[in-house]
């Protein structure tokens, strides 16, 4: 996992957008957003699973599933499924990836000025985005990605792609009371 502000320099959403000479984010500094990132290792051993199960038990995570995003598994859906989740939305529940293999950017706004942070994630790398945060999804260079979805009970995958109403959603503004 890195953090960082993105570049907002036109051309290929696949792309790092990494300028070097913008600052790097910490853990504790995306925790203040709000987010939960935490490495789990996938091990030969299955341990990973036993930290996936314990964590699911201590947030009551009663569901999961998995998610593979390239063209071979999605076929026909792909290029649409890709736009939608590079459209900038939020959702009414967490939105909780832990990554099996491949690898992707979670773009997040910050709340205050509105930049993008671009968080890429790798194998291993759990991120718990929480419900209301303004945020997009795109896969990497690598086109490839493998994730497991936790959800409470039942998913709300609903993407709401940013608009006044929105601004207005009550997921949306509990989320800016709770970073007061
Ligand atoms: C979402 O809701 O934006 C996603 O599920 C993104 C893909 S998960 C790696
Ligand atoms: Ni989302």
């Amino acid at each position: 996992m890195k953090a960082y502000i993105y570049d907002n320099v036109e051309g290929d959403q696949r792309l790092p957008h990494h300028d070097p000479s913008l600052p790097e984010l910490s853990t504790d500094q995306l925790s203040a957003y709000g987010l939960l990132y935490q490495h789990i290792p996938i091990d030969t051993d299955q341990n990973w699973e036993q930290a996936i199960d314990l964590l699911a038990q201590e947030r009551s995570y009663k569901n999961r599933d998995i998610i593979d995003i390239s063209k071979e598994s999605m076929g026909d859906q792909y290029e649409a499924k890709l736009k939608i989740f590079f459209h900038e939305h939020l959702h009414e529940d967490e939105e909780i990836r832990y990554i099996l293999k491949g690898a992707g950017y979670f773009d997040i706004r910050e709340p205050s000025s509105d930049q993008w942070i671009r968080i890429s994630v790798t194998s291993g790398d759990l991120l718990v985005l929480p419900a209301g945060i303004y945020h997009r999804f795109t896969l990497d260079e690598g086109n490839y990605i493998r994730a497991m979805r936790l959800f409470k009970d039942e998913p709300k995958w609903t993407p709401y792609n940013r608009s006044t109403d929105t601004d207005a959603n009550p997921h949306r503004v509990a989320y800016l009371e709770s970073l007061r």
